[in-house]
């Protein structure tokens, strides 16, 4: 579905009201001496990608809702990421959980992805379920396993994953560990962790210079006793042991309440060890709701610490990946998604606004005070118009979701899939 004379009719439409908006939060900048468009271009170079995986309904364990218009296939779900990218300009790749998604004809692929003005982001492997043509289970584990040869099916997996990814030109692969335990005594933990890190070079060996590993680590679930890596500081122990092209991922869902996210960012950009980003939303732990959805004060205190680093020419960081790690029970995926982008720039560009020297000088001076209504007032800032006009200027939607809904784009795919298409994933 190309939709770009929609959008221009739909920008058209809605002129008026961006330009008051827009007016009133470009003077409100001027008069702080704030260069709104560096930070408009900021906001168009924030690029998100989307897992193949968010774009269908996702389900817990019990049940499963489809809302009708699933994609089918990889092709189907490149389109949709297509039309999300149309609508906000900031979706330009598309992440890929093999063997959810294999994709059997490279060449063709690439040529679909280009008509959509798309490329591939991560390749994602998974061993947290077995397969049904699979020879040994990873009931007990993968990469972690006590069995030698389950652990290499678990190796031989993650070096198709980068084969794959090599065919389609991506430069990322993305490792998540279920193993782990549910009882005391079950596993030896330095043992554990030791199989994981000689399992994870032979992995790392294998991938091409110029590629990164990216090791997420999750507290609990689907073990709920231990896991192998449940905290940054075992993926960056891995990372350390493994060189210079392993970096932590970061799922804002892995951690447990309260876990001061903002400060795991700091320290990581600090070490150079922040590879990667899983956007979502979480109340109690995994829960996958939009991104922004629950605690959006915590959301931009995450931001402003990535911001400060990323502005900051004493860090050595590499750039980060972007994704949205998500899965939705009771929105439209489509919708959500466009929504989770939203929030994720506004929060970005309020980032963006912090007044570093000042901040710094706060905090130099210990006016606890003064340091915390700098964020506040930053945060209480509406800056939906910057995003909005950062959208016009890159060809999207002023109102992404608004279009969507206004163009009837869910009744349309439901139309040409059907109602009961499913999407594969979890
Ligand atoms: C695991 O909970 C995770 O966050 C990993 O990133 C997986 O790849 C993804 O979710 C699967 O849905
Ligand atoms: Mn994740």
């Amino acid at each position: 579905m190309f939709i770009s004379d929609k959008i221009q009719e739909h920008n058209e439409k809605n002129t008026a009201t961006h330009v008051f908006h827009f007016q009133h939060i470009s003077a409100l900048l001027a008069q702080k001496g704030i260069d709104i468009q560096d930070v408009i271009k900021k906001i168009q170079n924030f690029q998100i990608a989307i897992p193949s995986w968010a774009l269908g309904t996702g389900g817990t364990r019990f049940g499963r809702f489809p809302g009708g218009g699933e994609p089918r296939n990889l092709e189907e779900k490149i389109a949709d990421v297509g039309l999300l990218h149309q609508l906000n300009r900031s979706s330009n790749s598309i992440s890929l959980h093999i063997p959810w998604d294999i994709p059997k004809d490279p060449a063709a692929l690439k040529s679909h992805l280009r008509e959509h003005g798309l490329t591939i982001d991560s390749v994602n492997s998974n061993t947290f379920q077995d397969q049904p043509d699979q020879l040994l289970s990873y009931k007990f584990g993968s990469l972690s396993h006590t069995d030698a040869a389950t652990r290499r099916q678990a190796i031989e997996h993650n070096i198709a994953c980068i084969e794959h990814g090599k065919a389609l030109d991506s430069r990322v692969l993305t490792v998540w560990l279920a193993d782990g335990s549910n009882f005391p005594g079950q596993q030896h933990f330095r043992r554990a962790w030791q199989r994981t890190a000689d399992s994870l070079a032979e992995i790392y060996r294998a991938m091409p210079d110029d590629w990164t590993m990216l090791i997420e680590y999750k507290p609990y679930e689907p073990n709920f006793y231990s896991m192998v890596i449940p905290d940054w500081g075992t993926s960056y122990s891995l990372c350390q042991f493994l060189g210079k092209n392993a970096q932590v991922l970061v799922d804002l869902g892995h951690h447990l309440p309260n876990t001061n996210i903002e400060q795991i960012v700091a320290r990581l950009m600090h070490f150079g060890r922040l590879g990667g980003f899983h956007f979502n939303g979480s109340m109690y732990g995994d829960d996958d709701l939009t991104t922004g959805s629950i605690k959006p004060y915590q959301f931009f205190l995450i931001f402003n610490e990535l911001a400060d680093a990323m502005s900051d020419p004493a860090v050595n960081n590499p750039p980060l990946a972007w994704m949205i790690d998500a899965s939705h029970n009771s929105k439209d995926p489509l919708e959500d998604l466009l929504q989770s982008v939203q929030n994720i720039l506004t929060t970005y560009s309020k980032a963006l606004l912090v007044d570093r020297a000042l901040l710094a000088e706060a905090q130099h001076n210990n006016d606890v005070l003064g340091a915390e209504e700098l964020l506040r007032d930053i945060f209480a800032t509406d800056t939906r118009a910057l995003v909005a006009e950062a959208t016009r200027r890159a060809g999207g939607a002023l109102d992404p979701i608004g279009l969507y809904r206004s163009l009837k784009i869910r009744e349309k795919l439901i139309e040409q899939r059907g109602k009961k298409s499913t999407a594969t994933g979890l």
